[in-house]
């Protein structure tokens, strides 16, 4: 009895620590959509149609430079179904239990499908950031979400022009020193009711290209009080609003980052003060050497998959 206990232990640890995470669910307006379940949808039949793009499992994006990175791997073609939310509507992204050592930013992009988002290509969009978290008072925005249930949520700008558009959600973990894993995925949405706004050229950006050059910090020995979140600005449609001005409305103008999330949120990008230069270059010798972390779960799960 005890070696099953034992046996039975162990194998519920390594199920535990080989579960990365994807969204399970999105929410918006009350209304609750399941996201593609990559472990159970492809056996159904009828195979499902789901609002997320399909992924492949749970793992991470590990290249910056692959068309993976817009919308996980398989996510840059569409799904035959989409999201009706309002234009100022709050989305909430359900995820499988985040592991507590796969700390990092999490983040909020939205691109136009220019129409269907069913044939639309997400490598081709150009994406603009409407919500964002980053290291906030000692805590990670992956500490948040697990906080809150692993719960994440981002407001859709009321403002923003009505239309097909892809939601890219994605935490990125960077408890692997000079390895950084993305969770991206994509809900495609149709947002209704919305105003006159679109983002501006600088407001936009593109993945694959976003994360070029950009220098994750050593979550370990890193002081995390500098750093900014990748990307642009957080939209908040303020720099075109003399040419295209927003209705008044009763909603009034809702700030782009009022679920409250972070602080560190308007920080502008800086491309030429990289967090810490040097620590591609010398994150192996950091992991191996370091004495005094003791991430159990950390370890095994590095040495359990190739992540
Ligand atoms: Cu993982």
């Amino acid at each position: 009895m005890r070696h099953f206990t034992i046996l039975a232990t162990l194998f519920a640890t390594v199920t535990y620590v080989a579960a990365h995470g994807y969204v399970t669910a999105v929410t918006a307006d009350g209304q609750s959509q399941s996201g593609w379940l990559p472990f159970s949808d492809p056996y159904l039949s009828p195979v499902p149609t789901r609002v997320i793009r399909k992924i492949p499992n749970d793992g991470p994006v590990l290249s910056i430079s692959s068309t993976d990175i817009a919308c996980n791997q398989g996510g840059n073609v569409g799904t035959n179904d989409t999201f009706d939310v309002n234009a100022g509507s709050d989305m909430t992204f359900k995820w499988t239990n985040w592991l507590e050592d796969h700390k990092g930013p999490v983040t909020t992009f939205m691109a136009s499908c220019n129409g269907d988002c069913s044939s639309f290509t997400a490598s081709n969009g150009k994406w603009f950031k409407i919500d964002q978290g980053g290291y906030t008072n000692g805590q990670w925005a992956s500490d948040k979400l697990i906080a809150n249930g692993n719960q994440w949520t981002s407001n859709i700008p009321a403002g923003l022009a009505s239309g097909q558009y892809l939601v890219r959600y994605e935490i990125v973990a960077l408890h692997s020193v000079g390895e950084p894993q993305y969770y991206p995925g994509c809900v495609q949405v149709n947002v209704k009711n919305g105003g006159a706004d679109q983002p501006s050229a600088s407001e936009l950006t593109s993945f694959p290209g976003m994360y070029n050059g950009f220098a994750w910090p050593d979550i370990y020995t890193d002081n995390l009080n500098g750093f900014v979140v990748a990307g642009p600005k957080v939209v908040s449609f303020a720099d075109n609003s003399t040419s295209n001005p927003t209705p008044p409305s009763s909603s009034s103008s809702v700030s782009p980052n009022s679920s409250g999330h972070s602080s560190t949120a308007s920080r502008p990008y800086s491309t030429s003060t990289p967090a810490n230069p040097s620590n591609t270059s010398t994150c192996r010798t950091k992991r191996s050497a370091s004495k005094k972390r003791s991430f159990s779960a950390h370890r095994f799960h590095r040495r359990s998959s190739n992540h």
